[in-house]
Order: C-alpha cells, then sequence, then structure tokens
C-alpha cells in the first residue's frame, strides 16, 4: 500500500491512518478457528500480509498458524498485532521522536532515535507471545480476545540495551521499579493508559532492549514504530510499543495494567481450578515452556504409515534441549531432531519421521 520510505517520510502514516480508520473494506475472506465462534475476517493491513483479523479498534491481528511451519524466524509482514487503545500515533515524525527518560534519575535525558542509532547496537532473537495466546481453547471460556495460536512470534531485535541508557541517565540509590509508556492513548479519559513496569534488576539485566530494528528492517508501524521494549522470555505485555518515556520510582508501580490486569494465580504451577477465581494474584512474568506441531493442522486427517512431523518449542529463557514425540496416546516417546539454534529465547524447530497406526487419533 505504501512503501517504508513513505513511512520514513511521514506521508505513509497519514495514507496507514486513513486505511486503518476505513476497516470495511480491508476483510477478503473468512477463517474459521478451531473453536466456537471461531469466524473472523481474514484483512489487509498495511506492512502486513492477509492475517486474521480479531479487533479493528484498534487493529488486533493474530498470525495465520501455517506461517509457523515456515521457519523459526515469523516475518514482519506476518508478525501478529496487539493493542488495548485506539488512540494509535499515526502522525508520529521519527525525526522529531524523543525518547525521554526521567525520574529517580541524576540526569534525566531526551533521546532522539538518531542518538540511540548511533549507540552501540545489540541483537537478540527472542519470542514475543500475548498473554492471550490460544485463549478461544479455554473450557470454560474465559473474558478476553479469543485467540487460536497465532499471538506469538519470533524475531531477530536490534536496538540498544536499556542498561546503557539506564547508566547514561544515572540511576538513584533507592530507585525500585522503571515504568513504560507508549505514544498511544485512550479515547476516553476514564480508560487508563498502558503502562507497565519491570523491577530495576530485571530492567538493568543487559538483555532488555530498546529496539528499532526487526529481521534486519525497521520495526513495522503496527509493531511499534518507531522504538520497542524487548523483554526476552516476557510475555507480550511488558514489550511496550511506540515508547517514548521511561522513569524511574523508588516504589512499585500500581497503575491499572500492572496492578489490576495481566495477572495470574499466585499458586503453584500458577494454576486454579477451571472455572475457580484465585484468591491470590501476582504480575503474569515469564513463559510456561510450550511446543506445537506446526505441519500439521488442527484437525486434520493423514494417512496411516510414514510422516515426518514438524513444530517449534520455546520457553521462558533456559533454552529448548529435547523435544520428545509421542504418537500412540503417551505410552511411548522418542526424541525429535532439533533445529538450529538462535537462542535460549528463540523458536526451536524440531522434526521427527514417524509411522502412524491405522485408525486412531
Ligand atoms: N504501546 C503499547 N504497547 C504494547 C501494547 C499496547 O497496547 N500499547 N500491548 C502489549 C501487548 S499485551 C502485547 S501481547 C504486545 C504485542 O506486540 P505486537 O503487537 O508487536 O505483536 O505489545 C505490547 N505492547
Ligand atoms: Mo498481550
Amino acid at each position: 500500500m505504501f512503501d517504508r520510505r513513505d513511512l520514513l517520510k511521514g506521508a505513509g502514516l497519514a495514507a496507514l491512518a486513513a486505511t486503518l480508520n476505513s476497516t470495511r473494506a480491508l476483510a477478503l475472506d473468512t477463517v474459521t478457528l478451531p473453536f466456537g465462534n471461531g469466524e473472523r475476517p481474514l484483512v489487509k493491513y498495511p506492512q502486513k500480509r492477509p492475517m486474521i483479523g480479531l479487533t479493528s479498534r484498534p487493529p488486533q491481528l493474530e498470525t495465520p498458524f501455517a506461517v509457523f511451519n515456515d521457519g523459526p524466524i515469523t516475518p514482519n509482514n506476518a508478525f501478529f498485532v496487539r493493542y488495548h487503545l485506539s488512540d494509535l500515533p499515526y502522525n508520529l515524525d521519527p525525526d522529531k521522536f524523543t525518547l525521554e527518560v526521567k525520574g529517580k534519575v541524576d540526569k534525566p535525558l531526551k533521546l532522539s532515535l538518531k542518538d540511540i542509532r548511533k549507540m552501540k547496537a545489540a541483537e537478540i532473537v527472542a519470542v514475543n507471545q500475548c498473554s492471550g495466546n490460544s485463549r478461544g481453547f479455554f473450557e470454560p471460556r474465559v473474558a478476553g480476545g479469543q485467540l487460536a495460536n497465532g499471538a506469538m512470534g519470533c524475531a531477530r531485535w536490534r536496538g540498544v540495551p536499556l542498561k546503557t541508557v539506564l547508566e547514561m541517565a544515572g540511576v538513584q540509590s533507592g530507585a525500585k521499579q522503571v515504568t513504560f509508556n507508549g505514544m498511544d492513548g485512550p479515547v476516553s479519559e476514564k480508560t487508563p493508559d498502558f503502562v507497565k513496569a519491570l523491577d530495576l534488576d530485571h530492567a538493568a539485566d543487559g538483555e532488555v532492549m530498546l529496539a528499532y530494528g526487526m529481521n534486519g528492517e525497521d520495526l513495522p508501524f503496527l509493531n511499534g514504530f518507531p522504538l520497542r521494549l524487548i523483554v526476552p522470555g516476557y510475555y507480550g505485555t511488558y514489550w511496550v510499543k511506540h515508547l517514548n518515556e521511561i522513569t524511574v520510582i523508588d516504589n512499585v508501580y500500581d497503575g491499572f495494567w500492572m496492578k489490576s490486569a495481566y495477572r495470574i494465580p499466585d499458586t503453584p504451577n500458577n494454576a486454579v481450578e477451571p472455572g475457580t477465581a484465585p484468591k491470590a494474584t501476582i504480575p503474569i512474568n515469564r513463559f510456561t515452556i510450550r511446543s506445537f506441531i506446526t505441519s500439521v493442522p488442527d484437525g486434520a486427517r493423514l494417512k496411516a504409515g510414514a510422516v515426518t512431523l514438524r513444530g517449534i518449542a520455546f520457553d521462558g529463557g533456559k533454552g529448548i534441549k529435547e523435544v520428545q514425540v509421542s504418537t500412540d496416546g503417551g505410552k511411548t516417546w522418542t526424541n525429535a531432531k532439533l533445529g538450529k539454534d538462535l537462542g535460549k529465547y528463540a523458536f526451536r524447530e524440531w522434526k521427527l519421521p514417524v509411522k502412524l497406526a491405522a485408525g486412531g487419533p
């Protein structure tokens, strides 16, 4: 619809705004996700290939699952999109963009994109996954976007360690947390702005990153152009997009998106009996380990005999050492062959030739 140079000039953003504000023309087709009320429009947004549309204001897009069988890196134009608030910064000018670093620091900073790009760059391959990924499969249903398994993706992120910037600003003693705010906002004054917080130790661990690059390109607008936070191993909720405000604080941040939303049960395995509410909760944090078969669509029928199963696995940062596969309901297990190791936060591909018995799941 427009190219990256236009986007950088700002002209593209106006086109983007126009497109995003008239979503009716975008539906190409429909897809049916494998659970009740799973019909979704297939929609085309700027810088994206046809994606599964969840909402249009704000735009929320799920990756068609077949993409995950193409390799361990999710292409930018297929990467999922999640927003909470509909006032997106369509009119941002990357030349005027500034990142503010303030609060309990000796030297508050205002950094331009140029300043940030001049600093020593770091790269990390890491999975971004929404806390609500796969929510549509829950029984009983839970409130929130009814997503299948496409609210995740793995990319090579490029930027500067947050640690570097915090050191430049000089964090004062007594500081406890760092908060992150992006340029998007609510359309009603009553809706709390989307602000997230990390403990200072975590924020300054050298891995948490201010990223401007994704798979060798600028971030797509809908994935946080021109700058976003990367929190390897942690759920996407912390990966604040269009990030322009970092505040060091000496208390525990109690804004809505930390104190009330994105909380999980404070129980072993963070689990409760389905349909019950936990007594105490904590902020959601590291990914739970997961593994997917990507070569066979959900519900597909296969012929008995030889077939090679392929998939991906990832976790919150220990790294995948082994994937085992069972084709007999868990009676026996065989080690799959792992693909290239792209780092402990990346998708790890696996494959295994198996012989399927005639009949059965
Ligand atoms: N500014 C801003 N950043 C945000 C959000 C948001 O609503 N606004 N949503 C978060 C959530 S919940 C997720 S899962 C990730 C999704 O990142 P993506 O849209 O690039 O896939 O963005 C995070 N960063
Ligand atoms: Mo999310």
